[in-house]
């Protein structure tokens, strides 16, 4: 998120926990000429007091699903803006955004009653508050798209400890979350609706794969010029610089 005075076009990479996206960002980060910016997870295991607010989240989500969402968000917008402030380049991606905090985690945590109505209620009246008033519009969303199983088995093998206890189940009903948002394009604001998507299958392994991620490349830099020059589709140049 950047104040709406940014100069900068930013594209957000969506997609499941464990699809791949900080991967995705590393190898995109050395073809084309964009900032990155991650998201700020290293953030979540490391707050205050020597406390890991992803653990607490885990063991207690009940307890802790508001503050996390809560913070979530914040941390996210700082990291954008020290990130924007020191970019040499006109367009940001990033890993994930405050629009998938939103529709896919915390409307689950609602659905799920480890948000309560309260929460839930107060979460939307703020957020809806800074979208409007301080948010850019995102130039387009590219959607790392995996099945839950290819997300959980990317989980296991990576073993971020907070996340032992994610069941397959968990990621099921954000796969489902992400589908009804980025295709469906259901329950989410109205200025959001004409936003662009780019589906990436991910499910084929890309990360040692030079061909499948060149082809990713290539799709990625065609949006982003199609969608920042509005030029049409076809008439994008096919190659990896921009
Ligand atoms: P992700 O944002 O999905 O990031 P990731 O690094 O797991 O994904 P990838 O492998 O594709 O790079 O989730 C990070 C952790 O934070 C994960 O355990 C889910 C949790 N989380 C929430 O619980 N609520 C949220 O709103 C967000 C954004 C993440
Ligand atoms: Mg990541």
């Amino acid at each position: 998120m950047v104040h709406k005075t940014s100069f900068l076009k930013s594209f957000m990479v969506e997609g499941n926990i464990g699809a791949g996206k900080s991967t995705f960002l590393r190898l995109i980060e050395e073809h084309l000429p964009a900032q990155i910016v991650y998201e700020p997870v290293d953030q979540w295991q490391r707050v205050a007091a020597g406390e890991n607010l992803l653990d607490r989240f885990y063991k207690d989500t009940k307890r802790w699903a508001y503050t996390f969402q809560s913070y979530a968000f914040i941390t996210r917008v700082m990291e954008q803006q020290k990130k924007a402030s020191v970019s040499v380049h006109g367009l940001q991606i990033l890993e994930r955004s405050v629009y998938s905090d939103r529709y896919c985690f915390a409307k689950n945590c609602f659905e799920m009653g480890t948000m309560s109505p309260l929460e839930w209620s107060l979460y939307q009246e703020w957020f809806d508050w800074l979208i409007e008033n301080y948010v850019q519009k995102p130039s387009g969303f590219i959607y790392l798209r995996t099945s839950p199983e290819k997300s959980f088995e990317r989980l296991k093998k990576r073993a971020r400890s907070e996340e032992k206890v994610v069941p397959l189940e968990y990621l099921t009903l954000l796969h489902d979350k992400h589908e009804q948002w980025l295709l469906g394009k259901e329950g989410i604001a109205k200025s959001l609706i004409d936003v662009p998507v780019l589906v990436i299958e991910a499910d084929q392994e890309f990360e040692n794969y030079s061909d499948q991620m060149e082809a990713h490349v290539a799709k990625v830099a065609e949006f982003i010029e199609v969608t920042t020059l509005g030029l049409p589709a076809h008439s994008a140049i096919k190659s990896t610089s921009l």
